[in-house]
């Protein structure tokens, strides 16, 4: 039986690259195993937030998980905060932890780059990261190819304790696609798509209305031929485009780019946006259906309660094998 494993951080809006990366897997996978899917508050608070809109972004994550198709009768769904055992856990593996691999950690380099103060938090978030998977026994993560280093540190960690300790510890894999694992800029398709990156015309969010959108797509930054062709080294802005229709239209590529032969990319950009309109429109709609606030608390407590009889199984048998005094 799989036991799967993911969180997203509520630390922006949700993108369509968070969607198409990370959370339409998220979907298709709680029909294949057992499947937990966390709200990492506790991660957001690696960089400043404002307190009101951290509390409100924590449950609209949950609410966009809920609308994009993950089912709390088949998926665990919890905030991280909830479940004590995260930061425990993560205490503990800082232990068997090294300087020298966190040094070597992009995302913290890419996010502490010209800050002249980070928070330690921001320097230890991948430990925290591999105790939320670990905590869960977990043998598939679904993620965007961003997070493949941090699933490989939390192998080598995992290893590395199960080393020292005893066979305690469940090694996961990464779960990544082979396509729309990383939806680029519109803006810069040389960099990926971030729900807290700067400009506002990099992204769009799953909630963003139509006449938001539409600006966006059509200004997306392209080339200067004017050739539809799949080339993500030499085109990738075109070849972003694609991707990201192919995926919400469920068309393969190589359909859409004999569909749009010898067409200019403004056709192209328009189609998009009409298939953006639908496919964001339905989940748009469905996000209004689960607004009820009671309801979704609800929904978070019993995940919650779920979550920790896992990960209270595990944190004792980790601390039984570091040597840590538990009464019987
Ligand atoms: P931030 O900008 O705050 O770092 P983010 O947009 O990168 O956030 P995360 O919360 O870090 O999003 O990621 C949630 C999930 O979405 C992860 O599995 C991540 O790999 C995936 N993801 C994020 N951005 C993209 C992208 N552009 N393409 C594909 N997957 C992505
Ligand atoms: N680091 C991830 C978010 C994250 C996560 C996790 C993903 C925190 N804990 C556990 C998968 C499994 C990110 O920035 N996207």
């Amino acid at each position: 039986m799989k036991r799967i494993f993911s969180g997203v951080q509520p630390s922006g809006n949700l993108t369509i690259g968070n969607y198409l990366g990370a959370i339409k897997q998220f979907v298709e996978l709680q029909n294949e195993g057992d499947a937990f899917y966390c709200v990492v508050d506790l991660h957001a608070l690696t960089v400043p937030q404002d307190p009101d809109e951290l509390r409100k972004r924590s449950r609209e994550i949950a609410q966009l998980y809920l609308a994009c198709g993950v089912d709390p009768d088949k998926a665990t769904i919890f905030l991280q905060s909830h479940v004590k055992e995260h930061a425990e856990l993560g205490w503990l593996l800082q232990c068997v932890s090294y300087t020298g691999e966190l040094n070597r950690m992009t995302q913290y380099k890419d996010k502490s780059e010209g800050k002249s103060a980070v928070h330690v938090g921001l320097y230890t978030y991948p430990v925290l990261m591999a105790a939320d998977i670990l905590l869960y026994d977990t043998t598939h993560v679904p993620v965007g190819d961003d997070q493949k280093q941090h699933i490989e540190l939390t192998r080598d960690i995992a290893e590395r304790f199960n080393g020292r300790y005893g066979d305690v510890l469940v090694i996961p894999e990464p779960q990544i696609q082979e396509f729309g694992a990383r939806i680029m800029a519109l803006d810069d398709p040389e960099k990926k798509m971030s729900k807290s990156a700067e400009s506002e015309g990099s992204r769009i969010g799953i909630l963003e209305p139509p006449e938001r959108f539409r600006k966006k797509i059509m200004r997306a930054v392209t080339d200067a031929e004017n050739e539809i062709r799949f080339d993500p080294e030499k085109k990738p802005g075109i070849s972003n485009l694609l991707t990201i229709y192919s995926m919400f239209a469920d068309v393969p590529v190589e359909s859409l780019v004999e569909r749009y032969a010898g067409q200019g990319y403004g056709t192209l950009k328009k189609d998009l946006v009409e298939v953006l309109e639908d496919k964001l429109g339905k989940i748009q709609q469905r996000f209004v259906q689960f607004d009820d606030q009671a309801e979704l608390d609800n929904i978070l407590r019993r995940g919650a309660e779920k979550a920790r009889a896992v990960a209270e199984a595990t944190l004792n048998r980790v601390k039984d094998a570091m040597g840590l005094v538990r009464f019987g």
